[in-house]
């Protein structure tokens, strides 16, 4: 018999429900040791110190990083695995050709031959958690079993752990079960399996950000945006930010982009000093759970309480509120060193690695000092622009919904979809280059339907035509957008110079909202001319900002088919709004 430990957490509102699901694991499993988390800064301390002790963690500079560590994965662990995510419905149909599938019956003795034992010599963690703001009617809880102590301490800065959600739980009897196990880390016995009928996730072989912390993805995306489907909201890959303009005007929007193309980077932009008078608030950096309002607006809440952020890339240029945020308190994983004991990335804008993150001496032959999906995690309330909305258990009203993806060619700088329905059929239309926070090809243009091909939990025929559904609820819904912050030169460089300056394109999307801005109509919605854009201050030749706000006919008549195509894999199930809203573009593209 497992012997059990409870820390401060008081196990009186314990539901029976979660009581006997915790003995099944640990009687499948069959830990040394049964531990059940309360979240205190006292118990991440005492697990920090468990995993500093066995080599798995390291302390950082004590003076320029305090309370900082380093995590290093298993080097073939380094970012989410897609071709060994399941979803596992009845019907195959019903995950759709934009999941991999498996019956729930078979994905189920599977994963549990891998269960059996695995947990033998180890700790069992509960994890109680709850996803958004804990008094509010939008938020989901949900219970985490893991043998990962680096797990543990993860899901303590991204959620709301311990006895409230418990407690929470207790009373609402419905909770989403994740049960996960590094196993051995072989990615030959890896597997990250869904069943949204039945509320539970299960997780073997990885340890990595997205396939371990089962709150995140998991729960808030691929579970998530089934329950949404049934109850008549969204759940979705999307960044909120608070944008206040000179007038003292608030607004919030909220972004989809897909994984490592700027959510993170935009929820906490720094105006350009061009551009004086303007906040920036930030209420989330991933995942956004929108609920149609009693005032016909829609309302987004964030279910997360922390950031898991790229790396690379972060410098006090790009982005000095987040390398600012992450000067204490802050988990690395996969990152450099310096000689000096500080994290260094690629991008960091200063000093140099001495150590690569494997841990072995730095040489450039061997590739990047720190891996392109290194990450750090880190508390919201330290990011310098936090606000405190994002407690705020109604949710913030969206005025603006933006798309984007990362295409070097086509997609302009930024354009307006005409109506509701047409962005949809703009968001289903995304497609993005691949990055490195999934294995596998780099660069690589594919569709990314609302920055959700990875994280869907059904069929993109039925989350289509569930948007528009959400739409026609409305009386004020938000304007949708598509941006594109990384077309290309012929020299491969950046046409737009990003970070603080998308503020630019943000203004005009909110002038638009309340229809201050111009714009002129072309075959794929508005766009701004040059003027129409704050470029005060900005040095960009008249060129290239022309070139980043053209429409290219030929190319996007390609593209037309192209999406037509894309939108046919999906057979009946594809909404004919959607081709209705295709046919418009092609006829106006002639
Ligand atoms: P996930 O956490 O994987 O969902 O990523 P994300 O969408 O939050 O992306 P993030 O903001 O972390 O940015 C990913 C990479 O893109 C980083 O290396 C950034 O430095 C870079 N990036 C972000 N915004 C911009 C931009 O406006 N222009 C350019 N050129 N790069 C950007
Ligand atoms: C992403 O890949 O979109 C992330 C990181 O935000 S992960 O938690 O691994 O999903
Ligand atoms: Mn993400």
């Amino acid at each position: 018999m497992a012997t059990v430990s409870t820390a401060q957490l008081s196990l009186q509102s314990l539901s029976k429900e979660v009581a006997e699901w915790v003995a099944s694991v640990a009687a499948l499993t069959t830990p040394d040791h049964i531990h059940w988390c309360d979240g205190s800064p006292d118990e991440m301390a005492s697990l920090r110190n468990q995993l500093i002790a066995r080599n798995e963690l390291q302390p950082l500079n004590a003076e320029t990083f305090p309370d900082c560590y380093l995590a290093r994965s298993h080097p073939s662990d380094v970012a989410r695995v897609e071709h060994l995510t399941f979803i596992c419905t009845p019907k195959q149909e019903d995950a759709g050709p934009n999941n991999n599938w498996m019956a729930p019956a078979e994905a189920h003795a599977e994963m549990d031959a891998l269960y059996k034992g695995c947990m033998k010599g180890r700790t069992l963690y509960v994890v109680p958690y709850c996803m958004g703001p804990i008094d509010s009617p939008y938020s989901r809880c949900g219970v985490e079993i893991t043998d990962s102590a680096y797990v543990v301490i993860n899901m303590g800065i991204m959620t709301r752990m311990g006895q409230m959600a418990l407690e929470r739980i207790g009373r609402e009897r419905s909770f989403v079960k994740g049960l996960h196990s590094v196993g051995e880390l072989d990615p030959n016995r890896r597997f990250i399996m869904h069943f949204p009928e039945e509320l539970s996730i299960k997780s073997f072989g990885s340890g990595y950000g997205g396939n371990a912390l089962l709150g995140k993805k998991c729960h808030a995306l691929r579970i998530a945006s089934y329950q949404a489907r049934t109850e008549g909201w969204l759940a979705e890959h999307m960044l909120i930010v608070g944008l206040k303009n000179p007038q003292g005007e608030t607004h919030y929007v909220a972004c989809a982009f897909p994984s490592a193309c700027g959510k993170t980077n935009l929820a906490m932009l720094i105006p350009p000093g061009s551009m004086p008078g303007w906040e920036v608030f930030t209420v989330g950096d991933d995942i956004a759970w929108l609920h149609p309002g009693p005032d016909g607006r829609l309302y987004a809440i964030n279910p997360e309480s922390g950031y898991f952020g790229v790396a690379p890339g972060t410098g006090p240029k790009t982005n000095k509120n987040a390398f600012d945020m992450i000067r204490k308190d802050t988990l690395f994983t996969n990152v450099g060193l310096t000689a000096n004991n500080e994290p260094w990335w690629e991008g960091i804008g200063k000093g140099e690695a001495a150590i690569d993150w494997l841990g072995k001496p730095f040489d450039a032959k061997n590739g990047p000092a720190a891996h392109p999906n290194s990450r750090f995690t880190v508390s919201a309330v330290h990011n310098p622009a936090y606000t405190a909305e994002a407690e705020n258990p109604k949710g913030v009203p969206i005025s603006a919904i933006v798309f984007g993806g990362r295409r070097r060619e086509l997609a302009p700088l930024v354009y307006e979809a005409r109506s509701w329905a047409h962005g949809v059929l703009v968001g289903a239309s995304v497609a993005s280059e691949t990055t490195a926070a999934a294995t596998g090809a780099v660069g690589v243009v594919r569709r990314d339907s609302m920055a959700m091909k990875p994280f869907c939990g059904y069929n993109f025929g039925d989350y289509w035509s569930h948007w528009l559904s959400v739409g026609a609820k409305l009386k004020h819904a938000p304007k949708v957008f598509h941006v594109n912050w990384f077309r290309q030169g012929s020299d491969n460089k950046f046409l737009w110079p990003g970070f603080g300056d998308n503020l630019r394109v943000l203004k005009w999307i909110l002038e638009r909202c309340v229809g201050k801005a111009d714009a002129h109509d072309t075959a794929i919605g508005f766009l701004p001319r040059s003027e129409d854009l704050d470029t005060n201050g900005l040095s960009i030749e008249a060129d290239t900002l022309k070139e980043l706000l053209s429409v290219k006919d030929e190319a996007w008549r390609k593209e037309v088919v192209d999406i037509r195509a894309y939108l046919a894999e999906f057979g009946a199930r594809t909404p004919g709004q959607l081709y209705a809203e295709l046919e418009t573009v092609q006829d106006r593209l002639g």
